[in-house]
């Protein structure tokens, strides 16, 4: 029998994903991937852009929102966690996105991270982790690999770099992924399986400042990096993800994919409240309100 090709009518294209603003990253910054990734994943999943939340912090990552469709919040230095709490708590029918850098999100903002994490609330945290600070010009951040020198450790950085991977799997996420942004496809079904995951997803992007990070570049990612679907790696097993955590420590190797998941209640499902009664926004507690309400004002 032929086959009988069949158009699928998608109520949300690229093209609602599209942002007034164009980015301004440096050419050939990670960071597109990453958001090139978001935009697929959103769109395979057929989420609704007035639907969709983005905060992010400071940094050249945390300019996200603007470069995308949807709405957006540009916050506080490190304070990524505490919005992706309220925007959620608020209105739990929300897709909720963090996006920030290694600097934003595991420096300043460490603490907003682990909560957001342990609560299981079910929100996606991406972090554009280039190993340097960016935004202020190329200082060492607490991803930084040993003996990295940059203008903050002109003789190479003595500190322990942080494990990403660790700190979310031990503060309970239950969806702990890493992806390389120079692997497009793979990203976006990443961004996908997280976003579509119901609890805290964590995606640890890989994602290089060309302009101030001249050691983790594309190259030295390329030369590292292998997919953790073309092992014998269970997602379900904690103490797995754990050793595949330390393999960039222990082997100079970088595996991509997901570490685990696991299916647990939400912060939302738990919550008394929203057993017996509506979210606050549904109640009407907070009336939708436009900019000039809101800001205007006060210009
Ligand atoms: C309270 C506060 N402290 C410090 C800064 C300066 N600052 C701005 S962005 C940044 C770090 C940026 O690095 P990262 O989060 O890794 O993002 P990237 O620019 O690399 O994407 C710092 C320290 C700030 N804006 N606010
Ligand atoms: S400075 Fe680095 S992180 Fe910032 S936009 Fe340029 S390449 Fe990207």
């Amino acid at each position: 029998m032929a086959a009988v090709s069949q158009k699928v009518d998608l109520k949300f294209s690229n093209s609602d994903w599209k942002s007034e603003v164009k980015p301004t990253w440096c050419p050939g910054c990670g960071d597109y991937g990453v958001l090139s990734a978001t935009k697929k994943a959103l769109v395979k999943l057929q989420r609704d852009p007035k639907d969709t939340v983005v905060a992010s912090g400071i940094g050249c990552s945390s300019n996200f929102p603007h470069f995308l469709g949807g709405y957006g919040i540009h916050t506080l230095h490190g304070r990524i966690g505490p919005y992706l709490t309220s925007i959620k708590l608020t209105n739990p029918k929300l897709t909720v996105i963090g996006a920030g850098g290694d600097g934003d999100g595991l420096g300043i903002g460490i603490g907003g991270l682990i909560h957001a994490a342990r609560r299981n609330l079910d929100v996606t945290y991406v972090i554009m982790d280039n190993q340097i600070y960016g935004l202020t010009t190329g200082q060492t951040s607490p991803t930084s690999r040993i003996g990295h020198k940059t203008k903050s450790t002109p003789e190479g950085n003595i500190e322990n770099p942080l494990n990403p991977i660790a700190v979310a799997l031990s503060a309970g996420a239950t969806f702990v992924a890493r992806a390389f942004s120079g692997d497009g496809k793979h990203f976006a079904q990443i961004m996908e399986a997280a976003i579509a995951h119901k609890g805290f997803s964590f995606v640890d992007a890989l994602s290089p400042c060309v302009t101030f990070n001249k050691f983790n570049t594309y190259d030295y990612f390329r030369e590292r990096v292998y997919n953790l679907d073309e092992t014998d790696h269970d997602k379900t097993d904690i103490l797995m993800a754990y050793q595949r955590a330390y393999d960039w420590d222990h082997n100079d190797k970088v595996p991509v994919g997901i570490y685990y998941q696991v299916s647990k209640p939400t912060y939302e499902d738990r919550e008394p409240a929203y057993k017996t009664e509506e979210s606050i926004i549904e109640r009407g507690a907070i009336r939708p309100r436009n900019y000039d309400d809101l800001i205007g004002h006060l210009y």
